[in-house]
């Protein structure tokens, strides 16, 4: 691990893992949690903090992995960890970024390049927490990477819906019934294009999934590395809330990106770069149909064909009309053009 020379924004340079044998064996998350057998979030706290290292704090917003991950009298937490609340992960992040500084600053800690990362789950992050992180990432001036798991459900509490959980899902707030079969007719929040296009301080943003660890690792080991407040977004498969057979949590990560529903990609200074099977479909590999997904998936059973191609053409219109196709969600220049100048 090397360190940047200047104090101010010194960050750790965490270069990638070249290849899943490069990287380290060294776990910072261990046993001890209780997590759902195929628990995905469970995967991304491992892979997190086996990309940081052990020179990094870890703050997590109340949720699965605060509360499975902190039984009574166990943690699999191998590096510092707190809990904090629900809405709060954006002035966690900046808050103990903020102190270490000073600490150092004032002589009171060694001077060192810490990793600060603040984790919230779907409901915390992109519902309660959100004023708190677009704060964060206003502040250039302290490094912490914020990372939201999306189980795209209020999980700990028995799975109730929130602004990440997909159109027509069956949740304990949205159960299909006979008079109204969709209780749940909103479209998903759009987080990382969100944070990426709303924060010009902040340097980094990207989207990530365990079910490809070590491109996974890598954004992390990225984000650290560049410094300020950075954002990742990774999407989670959940067994309990999408109710599916644990077996298939890696399967259906690997679905979300080949239909195109999750699209995996890195702004880094307003470049927008697409990664692995999103590449190939940027490039022109077809996308499979969004049915493959959604049907492996109890959440979805209550779904008829009308609902089906409901939610293909949504996902087509993100590929085929936005303007950075799957990342910013406004018209094509060219057909805004095209519009403007049929109406002159
Ligand atoms: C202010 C506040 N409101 C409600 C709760 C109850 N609560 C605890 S965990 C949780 C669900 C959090 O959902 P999410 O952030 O998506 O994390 P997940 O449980 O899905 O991992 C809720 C509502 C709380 N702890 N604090
Ligand atoms: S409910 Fe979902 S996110 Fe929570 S521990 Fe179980 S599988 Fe993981
Ligand atoms: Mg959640």
């Amino acid at each position: 691990m090397a360190e940047t020379t200047t104090f101010t924004n010194a960050t750790q340079i965490l270069e990638p893992f070249r290849g899943v044998k490069r990287v380290t064996i060294e776990e910072y998350f261990t046993s001890g949690h209780r997590t759902c057998q195929g628990c995905e979030s469970a995967l991304v706290m491992k892979l997190m903090v086996k990309a940081s290292g052990p020179r990094t704090i870890v703050l997590g917003s109340t949720g699965c992995m605060y509360v499975a991950n902190t039984t009574y009298y166990t943690t699999p937490w191998v590096v510092p960890w707190m809990h904090t609340q629900l809405g709060s992960s954006g002035s966690a992040a900046l808050g103990t970024a903020a102190g270490l500084k000073a600490l150092m600053r004032k002589g009171k800690m060694k001077t060192e390049p810490i990793n600060v990362i603040a984790f919230c789950g779907d409901g915390g992050g992109a519902d309660m927490g959100l004023g708190a992180i677009s704060a964060t990432l206003t502040h250039k001036e302290y490094n912490s990477l914020i990372l939201l798991y999306d189980n795209e459900s209020y999980a700990n509490t028995d799975i109730q819906l929130s602004g990440m959980t997909p159109y027509g899902a069956n949740t304990t707030f949205s159960p299909p019934g006979k008079a109204k079969r969709l209780i749940h007719t909103r479209w998903k929040k759009n987080m990382a294009g969100l944070m990426a296009a709303g924060h010009p301080e902040c340097r980094y943003v990207a989207t990530v999934c365990a079910s490809y660890a070590v491109e996974m690792m890598n954004k992390v080991r990225r984000a650290l590395t560049i410094g300020g407040p950075t954002f990742i977004h990774s999407l989670d498969p959940c067994p309990k809330g999408w109710d599916y057979d644990p077996m298939l949590s890696h399967e259906l990560g690997e679905l979300a990106i080949e239909t195109g529903i999750f699209p995996l990609y890195e702004v880094e200074d307003g470049q927008v770069k697409y990664y692995g099977k999103t590449k190939a479909l940027v490039e022109g590999r077809p996308r499979k149909p969004v049915r493959e997904y959604l049907l492996k998936q109890g959440r979805f059973a209550h779904f008829i064909e009308e609902d089906l191609e409901h939610f293909q053409a949504k996902v087509d219109e993100m590929w085929e009309k936005w303007e950075i196709p799957a990342v910013v969600p406004f018209r094509r220049l060219d057909a805004t053009k095209a519009a403007l100048s049929a109406k002159s």
